[in-house]
C-alpha cells in the first residue's frame, strides 16, 4: 500500500511511503470468554434474591442459578439488563439452563452501545436452538456475527413450566469477544 502525507504549510510538498499491510483471518480472530467481574445488573423485573439472585447468572458456576420470583409471581415478560462497563466486539453468546430444569422456551437478546438504543441479535426458541447439547454443556450458543455494544437486554416472554408458573431459571451467560 502507498500513503501520501501533505503538510499543512506547504513546505514538504509530500511524502511517499511504501508499508507493509497485513490482515488476520477471521477464524483466528482472538475471541475469548470476556471476564464477568465488573458487569452490573441495571434492571430485572421478577428476581426471587439470595442464593438464587440474578448475579448467579455470571458467577462462573453453572450449578448456581437466577430465578425469577414465585412468591409473588410477577406476570410475563422478564426483562434482565446488563451493564458489561465496557464496549465490545461481540462475537457469540451462550446461555446455560438451569440444571435439570429447562423452562427456557423463548428468549431474545439485544444489544446496545448506550442503554438506550438497542439492536436485537435475534430469538431463541424451543425447537430451534434451544436445548442442544454442545461441548458436553447444555449451552444455548446464540449468535455468531459482528455486533459492538456494552449493555445486554435478555426478554423473556414465556415460561416452559406447566401450571400456570411463570418461573424461568438462567444458570449462565457468556458472551464471547474479540480480545
Ligand atoms: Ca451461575
Amino acid at each position: 500500500m502507498t500513503i501520501r502525507a501533505e503538510s499543512i504549510n506547504g513546505k514538504v510538498k509530500s511524502k511517499v511511503q511504501n508499508i507493509e499491510t497485513y490482515y488476520v483471518p477471521f477464524d483466528e480472530l482472538p475471541i475469548k470468554k470476556i471476564s464477568t467481574s465488573s458487569w452490573l445488573c441495571t434492571k430485572v423485573n421478577s428476581n426471587a434474591g439470595g442464593v438464587y439472585d440474578i448475579k448467579k447468572v455470571w458467577d462462573g458456576n453453572p450449578n448456581t442459578f437466577w430465578s425469577s420470583s414465585w412468591k409473588p409471581f410477577y406476570p410475563l415478560p422478564y426483562v434482565i439488563e446488563i451493564d458489561m462497563q465496557k464496549k465490545y466486539d461481540i462475537r457469540k453468546v451462550v446461555l446455560q439452563q438451569r440444571p435439570k430444569m429447562k423452562d427456557l422456551t423463548k428468549l431474545t437478546i439485544d444489544l446496545s452501545e448506550d442503554g438506550e438504543n438497542w439492536v436485537n441479535l435475534g430469538e431463541f426458541t424451543k425447537g430451534n436452538i434451544f436445548n442442544q447439547e454442545l461441548g458436553g454443556k447444555d449451552e444455548l450458543v446464540y449468535k455468531k456475527g459482528f455486533f459492538f455494544g456494552q449493555f445486554l437486554r435478555i426478554t423473556i416472554p414465556e415460561s416452559g413450566r406447566g401450571g400456570g408458573k411463570t418461573s424461568v431459571c438462567i444458570a449462565e451467560i457468556e458472551v464471547h469477544a474479540l480480545q
